[in-house]
């Protein structure tokens, strides 16, 4: 493994050829050449490239057993990657005004971007920064609840409460339960504000929302725009479907608890969020379309464990010409939540080495709702390992979006007649239940769109100062009111806070990801279907082994970074602009059904 001296050399490399220019008299400011720039991006990449697997490998260690010792750890990776990060986009300021390759601009814009979380030049900030960071996670992390008659349940139990009960006290229990976990990291989380957008303003942004917006290939603010029109596009279907959805939800607790007039109570939603909904399919899915198989029974009656449900996602993988995952995946990976220490069970994907030590850590239940979130993480690794021969600042996904669209996509073709193939379900329900089965699956991706799109209006608000720390929570439960719909089942206060309760917020992941995502994986599913030959609707197709998309997914894959993401989206799709048109032709026959449905009731809130 090659070490660099770090930064010296880079300095010097810059001033040599500076002093080369050997002005005269007035001394000027001293002019960086070309390769300068060319030998600092290739220094930086490699010095980053190893101190990357450092803060990987000690970071894996915090959230798969977390103590004291291995926050400790986690922060002091995290500090030294950070402080050379930001040494390193600060220097690249010096080649600002330089006529470069297109490749050079492209790698320093990159790493000017590179953290989500940058400090300013200082190192007590800097580690102070990495230490709030460290404790938020662990704080997530290690967070349980205890409930009134005694019993001790960990965020995974919570969950599968949520999505099972139908007792409304029960839920709210929980619903507050879980929320406990948030107020003790208020201070911390409005600390870390403070210092990352110092950061942030010390690489030349406004604050650190402009920042994170400034990383998809167009001026921050048109990225702003572009979202409002894709939601635009998404809100009548989603409008839809949440009248559909507060109706029955009154006519099953009555309209005292759901009234037909205001945002649904966000216990009732079958989600610790109310992110996604399909777990209250029973509740509201249509009569006499039933699907006529529960994935979860299904793979408890054919007696999957969870490796049999990673190996089956695998496959998927690999029928697409995909390499199967190395031996090490298998070893390495947290399939099951360990029961001898605290640890992050929120699900992730990891690349350890920037090469092949590709893992997953999840706390896997045996669930269909799982099994997709299986294939979403395995996505992550196919992506990381197509990328991998690109250069160190390239390696990455065209956007972040790209990124978490990925094995979503993939689980899109897991159709019942993919089911069937797997020798999972017996037969495929006739044509009458696809209203069922595209009920099931607006209400886990459809459901999901606007809360995709709040928490960063919510985070680049905090950011930009608009929502004050004092506003922190009010002005959360105001964007779920607005873009979801949803509101708090219970009174809040500035005593709780609220966004902390989401893994993201703590763990500093940025979300509009997401919304991307579930615009994306549609996009690409609808294309991938025409390649794969399959003319079909698109919410019967499946791609499962079909070379010709396998190999049109690679070719973008493997671009990584490397060029402006509207690009790699032409190559995948033949199109260079997001379009929420796919997800709207897939769920064009229940939005007639909802329509339908809907007539007379009063939509709105
Ligand atoms: O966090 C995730 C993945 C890991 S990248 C499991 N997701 C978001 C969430 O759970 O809130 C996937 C969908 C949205
Ligand atoms: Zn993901």
């Amino acid at each position: 493994m090659k070490l660099f001296t770090t930064a010296k050399p880079i300095a010097l490399a810059v001033t040599v050829s500076l002093m080369a220019l050997g002005c005269s008299e007035q001394p000027t400011k001293p002019t960086a050449t070309k390769q300068d720039a060319i030998d600092f991006v290739a220094e930086a990449e490699a010095t980053l490239a190893d101190l990357s697997v450092e803060v990987s490998r000690a970071e894996w260690i915090y959230q798969t057993y977390i103590t004291e010792d291995t926050a400790s750890l986690a922060a002091d990776a995290g500090e030294s990657f950070t402080a050379t990060t930001v040494a390193l986009a600060h220097k690249a300021a010096k080649f600002d005004d330089l006529e470069l390759p297109d490749e050079v601009r492209r790698k320093l814009d990159k790493l000017k971007l590179a953290l989500v979380l940058p400090s300013p030049l200082d190192k007590e900030k800097n580690a102070e920064l990495a230490k709030i960071a460290a404790d938020l996670g662990g704080m997530y992390g290690k967070g349980k609840y205890i409930t009134n008659d005694g019993q001790v349940l960990s965020l995974p139990e919570m969950g599968q409460i949520m999505a099972n009960s139908r007792d409304a006290d029960e839920l709210l229990e929980l619903w507050q339960g879980w929320r406990q976990v948030s107020p003790p990291m208020r201070p911390l989380y409005q600390r870390q504000v403070e210092l990352a957008n110092q950061g942030a303003q010390g690489l030349g942004f406004a604050d650190l929302g402009q920042m994170w917006r400034s990383n998809y290939d167009m001026p921050a603010d048109d990225f702003s725009t572009e979202l409002d029109r894709l939601w635009g596009q998404v809100k009548p279907l989603y409008d839809a479907l949440h009248c559909h959805v507060r109706a029955e939800l009154g006519e099953h607790y009555g309209t005292d608890l759901v009234p037909q007039d205001q945002p649904i109570p966000a216990h009732l939603l079958g989600n610790m969020w109310a992110q996604s909904w399909g777990n209250i399919y029973d509740l509201v899915g249509p009569e006499n379309a039933d699907p006529g198989f529960d994935l979860t029974k299904q793979l408890a009656h054919h007696q999957y464990d969870e490796r049999d449900m990673v190996k089956a996602a695998e496959g998927f993988f690999t029928s697409l010409g995909f390499d199967p995952l190395p031996e090490t995946f298998w070893h390495r990976s947290q399939f099951i939540q360990p029961r001898d220490r605290d640890v992050v069970c929120h699900a992730s994907a990891w690349d350890l080495d920037n090469k092949d030590d590709i893992r997953i850590k999840m706390c896997i239940q045996r669930t269909g709702e799982e099994f997709a979130v299986i294939h979403h993480e395995l996505g992550h690794n196919i992506y990381q390992r197509a990328y991998k021969e690109q250069p160190y600042l390239f390696q990455g996904s065209a956007n972040d979006g790209f990124h978490e669209a990925l094995g979503d996509t993939v689980a899109l073709s897991v159709t019942p007649k993919y089911l069937k193939q797997m020798g999972l379900i017996e037969q495929v329900p006739d044509e009458s239940a696809d209203l069922g089965l595209l009920m099931k699956m607006a209400l886990d991706k459809v459901a999901f769109i606007p809360f995709g799109l709040l928490v960063d209006q919510w985070r680049w608000q905090v950011f930009s100062g608009q929502i004050t720390p004092e506003q922190y929570n009010q002005a959360w439960w105001q964007l779920r009111e607005k873009y979801q719909g949803v509101k708090a089942p219970i009174a809040r206060s500035e005593a709780d806070f609220d966004p902390g309760a989401k893994y993201h917020v703590p763990g500093n992941t940025p979300y509009t990801r997401y919304f991307l995502a579930h615009i994306l994986q549609f996009q690409l599913h609808r294309s991938l279907c025409q390649t794969a030959g399959d003319s079909g609707s698109i919410h019967r197709c499946s791609i499962f082994g079909s070379d010709d998309a396998g190999k049109v997914l690679a070719q973008g894959l493997e671009l990584g970074a490397s060029q402006p993401w509207q690009q790699t989206l032409e190559v995948m799709t033949g199109s260079k602009d997001m379009d929420a048109t796919a997800i709207l032709d897939y769920f064009a026959p229940l939005k007639v059904w909802l329509d339908e449905q809907n007539q007379g009731r009063q939509c709105g809130w």
